[in-house]
Order: C-alpha cells, then structure tokens, then sequence
C-alpha cells in the first residue's frame, strides 16, 4: 500500500469544539514508520490554515502516545524529509497540546516536546532511549530537553534512556499537567481551549533559563564522559549524546539541531547501532514460541508460591514482590524461614541505604512476600516455584508433596539450574503441569528466565511460564530439556576453556584482562570470586563421583582446599582487602599454577589475546550450534538474548552468535576444526556450524532443527 504524503489510515484530522484534534494511529506502539511523520505534517497544515482552528492536540491511538521512530526503518534508504513537524510547530500560530498516555518515547517525545504544552495520565512514561539502540536523539531531544529540565539531568535521562514516569516528569518541568485520564481527549481539548488565547506561545527552543546552570558548572559534561568512560567503553553514542547536549549551551538553537543532525547520522549506521537494533528485536523474537494454538487457553497465574526460602528462593520471591505480585515463601523450619526473611530484608535495605529503593517501597515489598511452614498453607496458589537444593531426589520427594497438596490446575515449575525436567516431572501424577523455570544469579536482578519443556509439559502450562516471567519483569526464553538446558550449556565449554587455558600457560589476570577490554564488566575469573570458587568445586566432584572419564580442574580444585573460595574468604584467583571488592593480583596463585602444572607434566606457553578470545567464545558458539541442531533452542537470536541478560555479553556486541557474524562461520569452523585436531572430541566441531560454513549462512538467523523441535 504505497503511503501518500500524510495517510489518513495512520494519522487522523478532525476538529472538535473549535480545536483540531490530530490522531496517531499505528498499532501496535503509534512508531513514526512510513506514512506516520507526513500524516503529522498535513494535519498541521490543515490545522494551521483553517481560521476556525484555535488550538491543536495531539494524542495517540490505541495504548499509547508514540514510542518513538520506526526502528526497522534504520539503515534503510529514506528520502530526506523536506519538512519536520517540529518547524512547522515552531513556525506555527496556533498552540499545540501533546496528550501523552502510555508511552512518549524517542521521536515521539520530541514531538511533544516541539509541542507548546504537554499533559499526561499518571501512569505514562516518557523518555529518549536512542542510546539504548546506538544513536541518539535525532528530532530535537537533543537541544529542547536540556532547555526543559537543565543539562544535567538531560544528559542523565538521554545517557541513561531510561522511561521516565509521569509524575517525576512534571516535577521535572517535561509534562505541564498530570490528567484524571478517564477520558484523555476530553480533557486535552478542555486543556487546549484554556491556551488557546495565550501569547507569546511557549516554544521549547526559546526557553534559555535552565541553560544557566552550565554556567555554574562547565565542568559537568567532562565530568559526565569520565563517569561513563567504563561503562561506556568500546561505544560512541553516549558520548556524542553528551557533545550534543554540550551544543544545547554553547550553540545558537538551530546550530545545535545541525549538529544533532550530523551525529546522529553518523551513528545511524555504525556497528554499534546494528548490533544494538539486533539485540532490541531478538528480545521481542523470543517471547514467540512458533506453533503454539493461537486459541491456546492460558491459564492464569494469580497467586504464587516459592519452596525453599534459601538465596536463589528470597531471590525469587522479591522477583514477584517487585513486580506487585503477592507471593508465599514456603520453608519447612522457623530457623529457615527466618534466616530467608532476614537476608531479603537485608538485600532490601541496601538498595535503600543506597538510595535505589524508597523505604515504604521497601515495606510494601516486603508485605507482599508472606512466609508460611506448610504446603496446606500454599495449596491454593496457581503456581509453584520450587528451589531447594540441587539435587534430584530432593527436588523429586518436594514435587511428590506438592502433587499431593496442590490445588487442580496449580502449575508446578522447578527452579533447577541443569536437573532432568522429565525426572522431576515423573514423581508427580501431572507432568503436563510441570515445567522448568531457570532464574539467573542473583534471581532478583538477573532478567534471564529460562523456561525448560519437559517431554510432557502442555503447551499451556509453557505458555503460562512465559508469560510468568514477564510478568516479573524477566526475559522469558524457550529451552529444551538437556544437561544445562540452553543458556548454562553454552557456558560450559567456555569454562573449561578458560580452567584449561591457564593449566596451558594464561594467567587468570591475562584472561579477565581480555574479557574486560572485549567489554565485559569484569573478567571470568573475577566473576568465580565473586560467586565462590567452592559452588563450581561441589559441581565438578559431583560431576567426577558420576563420570569416571569427567575432565576435572586441578588449579582451582587446589585452591578451593587451600581455602580460597574468592571474595567471602578474602582470597581466591585474587586476593582482596578487608572490605574492598577489587581483585588484586596474588603470587601465591601464580606460585600453585607453576606447582600443580609440574605435578600434573602440564605444558605451559605464553597466549596472545585473540586466541585466548577465541578459545572461550568459539567454545560456546560450537555448543550453540548443537543445542540448535538438536533442537534444544528455538533460535540462535534466543541465545543472545540469554548472553546478553544473563552472562552480562556486551549488548553493543549484538550477542554471542551476532558476534560471531562479524568473523564469519567459516572462519570459525576452520579454526575449531584445527583446534579439533589439536585438542581432541571436546571441539568436534558442529554439524550445523559446519554446514552455515560451507554454505555462508548467519550464524544469528540460525533456527532449531524444526525435526527435533518438540514445539513449532
Ligand atoms: N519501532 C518499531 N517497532 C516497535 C517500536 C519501534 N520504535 N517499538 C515497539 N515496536 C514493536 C516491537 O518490536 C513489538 O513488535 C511491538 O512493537 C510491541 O513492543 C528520531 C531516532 C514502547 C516500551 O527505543 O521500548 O525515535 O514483536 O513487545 O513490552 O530521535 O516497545 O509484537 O512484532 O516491546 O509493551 C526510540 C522502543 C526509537 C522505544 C513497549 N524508541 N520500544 O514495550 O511491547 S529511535 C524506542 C520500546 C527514535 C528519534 C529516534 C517498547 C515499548 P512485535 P514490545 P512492550
């Protein structure tokens, strides 16, 4: 359907009571694709030209303002747009009204804030998040929203792109009124009216007052790009978001807005972007399990309850608590109980004592988590989260009783890390109602939710565990059932990689050195310390205890009964002060590395950086390549979005598959097959690797094997 200018489907013109009201309609989220912007643009002129026209208001359709520019137009060619709506508002006479409900983000913000005036319901966000896509606000933001609510905090809300709820905006001075909201339109009419008569107009652009602040302190954007330089490394759009905000005070308006221009076009189109825009969709993809009933009856999870109030179970129950969702924390023993109670109170007040958290919010929290010492006392909860130990016969007897004591129709999920779903479900008389349900460490924060499908797990009983996690908040993401399911299967050659590599000569320093330049927040070994060296050490001699030909790891093992199980014992890979968490380089490790390698006749030799990069991610991308051929993941982009919200993968980076992309399969086949005949049957390489090799496929639009996939 070719668009003519202004299409009158997707933006809407009529006058009521003296004022033109202009709609926009483009489900699902108002984005300003194709056919949206000249929609605008005509009902402007329309409203500009027509004498009975006093004012004009514009608002979105459906369940939201605009959540900002189409984002899979990026990258594509597009005719540069002869007119903006933000000049014809500018250059306009009449008042325009913005009536925000839902969101008003990215361009959509800038819209309303070329508006004279903005009015939103209580529960609407607005916000400018292009950096969270590689780019930065590109209609205005840049240079109207400092003039708003001062540099400052411009640059916190562009740099952070977070959404900004409506109450907190009108304290900031972006929203002019908080609205009833029963009937938004009504009341943006009656807004309008009132201003209709008021002169000079309010433009955003003419306002200089909060610019002052600079003044004061034109230290603050310097100060600004050295406290995003570690976070911000390796990227380029929050930088060039602060030069444009820097511009906001230094330039003439029209001046700013060219350099915005510039920047933005120069981002638009960097690595950076792309990977980031691939990351944005991969998120949305992997809600969508293919070849579910679109009928499918869902059964509603209203109630809650969590076995095990240990740290992954608190974890879990403030998931539910953050998100408003009462929940029940089951622990058979007061001691338990109080011990989980105390340590969620405790993660609580330090996210208030750092400021993260409003006190009463924390005790509305806390009202919400109830703990109870008797499965009769959760019986009528729509759903179970179990987390106790890890260990199968334990899990097994817990969902025996919750069979037993569970209401019809209850859902019984596991919080099991890498237990056989199949053998949890079989000591229950209902395996169709039993489904994985994987947080990540600390379960309270990490986003990643793996949702693990049993051989007789119902497609409504997945259906609901999806729809679970993003209820709480989480990502939500297919797994079949296998040892480590999807997300901690791919990280298990990437471990042993980084135990082998230093037995072969790497230094733990050499490697997090690697990691952290690569853009991770701290390196593999750093992150061992911080989750004790003795929960890996357990794994591995359970491991050992079932498999006689199990490959152990020495080095670490040494260290575990030496004692050093990381931070909480002040030693580990690193060896760290009293009270302070930074890793500081130990020659006492270095010391049992030389000294296991002799007894142990391991060879060492010096790494260079690209092959120790190599070694750990390839690694796991061959293991992603086998859990799609066996069909254990829906698709490769799914497996990013667990890298990049479970495993902290660099987001600029797309993810461990779109990464790999930018080597090529074929490189990477060619160089597992040399380390397949070096190393051995652990870097046999991939059959479906092998084939997107020979055939130049992207690894990133890989698919499960559809014949082995137990859905779609
Ligand atoms: N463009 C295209 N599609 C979009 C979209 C957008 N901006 N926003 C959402 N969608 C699709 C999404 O892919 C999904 O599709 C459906 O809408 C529902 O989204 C000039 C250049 C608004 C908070 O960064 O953050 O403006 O999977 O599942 O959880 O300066 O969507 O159903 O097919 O996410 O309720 C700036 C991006 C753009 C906002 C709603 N704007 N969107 O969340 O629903 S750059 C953004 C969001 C820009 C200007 C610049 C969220 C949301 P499908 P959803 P949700």
């Amino acid at each position: 359907m070719a668009e003519a200018a202004g299409d009158k489907t997707l933006v809407r013109y009529a006058v009521a009571e003296g004022i033109g009201v202009i709609t926009i309609d483009n489900p699902p989220v108002n984005a300003l694709g194709p056919g949206v912007r000249d929609g605008i643009i005509a009902a402007l002129t329309q409203g500009e030209a027509d004498p009975s026209v006093k004012a004009m208001v514009m608002i979105g359709a459906g369940r939201s303002f605009i959540a900002g520019a189409d984002i899979r137009q990026f990258g594509k060619p597009r005719p540069t747009p002869q007119q903006r709506a933000y000049e014809l508002i500018d250059a306009g006479s009449k008042p325009v009204v913005a009536a925000i409900h839902g969101y008003a983000l990215g361009g959509g913000l800038e819209h309303a804030l070329a508006c004279h005036y903005r009015i939103a319901v209580a529960n609407a966000k607005v916000g400018l998040p292009e950096v969270l896509i590689g780019i930065l606000p590109g209609g205005g933001g840049t240079q109207r929203l400092p003039r708003l609510v001062g540099p400052k905090k411009a640059m916190e809300l562009i740099i952070s792109g977070r959404h900004v709820p409506a109450p907190e905006a009108k304290a900031l001075g972006i929203i002019d009124e908080i609205v009833g909201g029963s009937d938004l339109l009504a009341e943006a009419i009656a807004y309008a009216k009132r201003v209709a008569g008021v002169r000079p107009l309010p433009r955003v652009r003419d306002k200089e007052d909060r610019l002052a602040e600079a003044k004061a302190d034109p230290g603050m954007f310097d100060a600004m790009r050295t406290a995003i330089a570690r976070r911000a490394r390796n990227q380029k759009a929050p930088y060039h978001c602060i030069a444009c905000v820097e511009a906001a005070v230094k330039l003439p308006f029209d001046e700013g807005i060219d350099l915005e221009r510039r920047l933005f076009a120069e981002l638009e189109n960097s690595e950076e972007a792309k990977a980031l825009r691939y990351a944005f969709f991969a998120e949305r993809e992997v809600a969508k399990i293919p070849g579910l009933p679109k009928d499918l009856a869902v059964p509603e999870v209203k109630t809650a309850a969590v076995v095990g109030a240990g740290t992954m179970g608190g974890g879990i129950a403030m998931s539910f608590a953050d998100f408003d969702f009462p929940v029940k924390l089951l622990d058979l023993t007061p001691e338990a109980l109080d011990k989980g109670m105390r340590r969620i109170r405790d993660t609580y007040a330090v996210s208030v004592k750092r400021g993260s958290l409003a006190q009463e919010e924390m005790d509305k929290r806390l009202a919400l988590i109830e703990p109870v010492d008797s499965y009769a006392a959760i019986a009528d909860c729509d759903a179970v989260i179990e987390a106790v130990f890890e260990v199968l016969p334990v899990k097994k007897e817990v969902f025996a009783k919750l069979d037993a004591a569970m209401k019809p129709g209850a859902l019984l999920f596991s919080n099991t890390s890498a237990l056989d779903i199949d053998a949890i479900a079989g000591a229950t008389r209902r395996p169709e109602a039993v489904a994985g349900t994987h947080f990540f460490v600390p379960a309270n924060v990490m986003k990643t939710f793996e949702v693990v499908d049993g051989t007789k797990t119902a497609p409504a009983t997945l259906a609901a565990a999806m729809k679970l996690g993003r209820a709480i908040g989480k990502i939500s993401a297919y797994a079949g059932n296998c040892d480590g399911f999807v997300a901690n299967r791919t990280r298990i050659p990437f471990n042993l990689e980084q135990g082998l590599m230093v037995e072969e000569g790497a230094t733990p320093e050499q490697v997090d050195k690697v990691m952290v330049a690569f853009g991770y927040p701290a390196g593999p070994f750093a992150v061992n310390d911080m989750s004790g060296l003795d929960i890996s050490y357990e794994t591995r001699k359970r491991r050992a205890a079932g498999d006689p030909n199990y490959r152990g790891q020495p080095i670490p093992d040494r260290l575990v009964e030496m004692g050093r199980l990381g931070q909480k014992t002040g030693a580990g890979w690193y060896r760290y002060e009293k009270g302070d968490r930074t890793p500081i380089s130990d020659p006492e490790v270095h010391r049992v590395i030389k000294e296991v390698a002799r007894e142990k006749g391991f060879h060492q030799r010096a790494f260079d950086d690209e092959e120790i990069l190599r070694r750990l991610l390839f690694s796991s991308v061959n293991e992603a390549c086998k859990i799609l051929e066996e069909g254990k993941a829906l698709r490769a982009s799914d497996i990013d979005v667990m890298w990049l919200n479970g495993f902290g993968f660099p987001r600029y980076r797309g993810g461990l598959m779109y990464w790999a992309d930018q080597i090529g399969a074929r490189d990477i086949y060619n160089q597992i097959a040399i380390w397949h005949q070096r190393y051995g049957a652990r870097w046999e390489p991939s059959r479906l690797l092998k084939q997107l090799a020979e055939q130049g496929g992207l690894l990133r639009e890989a698919k499960g094997d559809s014949a082995k996939l137990r859905r779609g």
